[in-house]
């Protein structure tokens, strides 16, 4: 064991609806990380902290118009709570649309950050003093509108977490993962040798590793380009507005 009893990572997760993270939380890798106690998850449920007696964690917006707003007191309590259940301060994401938008660099990170404070909104927004008065960074999942931050937390919590010391099998796997390297990952194949007439690549049964290396880099490459020539430097991007 450790000197400390602490994971490398915390995760602390605030949102309405804590229920809808169990099972995702403990399959598969997240699971097993928890399990060799590299990453602890915690799930707070905002609706706790209301300060009043029917709990209400919402409210209609000033000003009019359409939908609820979350109000800004169970949100501070709750968070100010968690925050003071563990002496590491880590960072604190608030779920949007509105924030930056969430890539492998930020999960590699988050991944070495120690705590996770991850708060998930709900409704038509938050109040906009949650905003200002916490020290949060906004960040987005990409271009596109959920009901809410929890499957946002779910994608951050799984790309953050696979990222940490020892909880992949072996390292190279994450190394080798599209995006790490920035490019797409090469094809892979199993058994058997042929499938409904479709043939394994010669190379990758010759046994010869320095080929099958320079393959699955030229493959990579060439996925890169043809699907996401944006990920591709800036050389090939003058060289294809060039020739095309
Ligand atoms: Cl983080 N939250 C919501 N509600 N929608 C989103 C998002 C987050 N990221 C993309 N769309």
């Amino acid at each position: 064991m450790s000197p400390t009893d602490r994971p490398a990572l915390r995760i602390d997760i605030l949102t309405l609806f804590p229920e809808v993270f169990g099972p995702f939380l403990q399959t598969s890798i997240l699971g097993i990380a928890a399990r060799k106690g590299l990453v602890e998850y915690h799930l707070h449920n905002i609706r706790d902290y209301s300060p009043d007696k029917h709990q209400k964690v919402d409210d209609r917006p000033y000003g009019g118009g359409p939908g609820m707003v979350m109000r800004c007191e169970p949100v501070f309590r709750c968070y100010e709570a968690v925050r003071d259940m563990d002496e590491r301060a880590g960072r604190l994401l608030l779920l949007t649309p509105q924030g930056r938008q969430f890539d492998q660099a930020m999960a590699r990170d988050l991944s070495r950050s120690g705590r996770l404070i991850v708060l998930c909104g709900r409704y038509e927004g938050f109040d906009e003093r949650i905003r200002r008065g916490m020290p949060a960074e906004e960040v987005s999942i990409g271009d596109y509108v959920l009901s809410g931050g929890e499957p946002a937390a779910m994608v951050v919590a799984d790309a953050t977490v696979r990222l940490v010391p020892g909880v992949l099998g072996h390292e190279e796997s994450a190394q080798n993962d599209s995006f790490a390297d920035g490019l797409l990952e090469y094809p892979h194949y199993t058994r058997p040798a042929e499938f409904r007439r479709m043939k394994v690549p010669d190379v990758l049964l010759s046994g010869n590793h320095q080929e099958i290396e320079q393959w699955r880099r030229e493959q990579a490459v060439k996925r890169t380009r043809s699907r996401r020539s944006d990920l591709l430097g800036h050389e090939d991007e003058r060289m294809e507005s060039k020739n095309g």
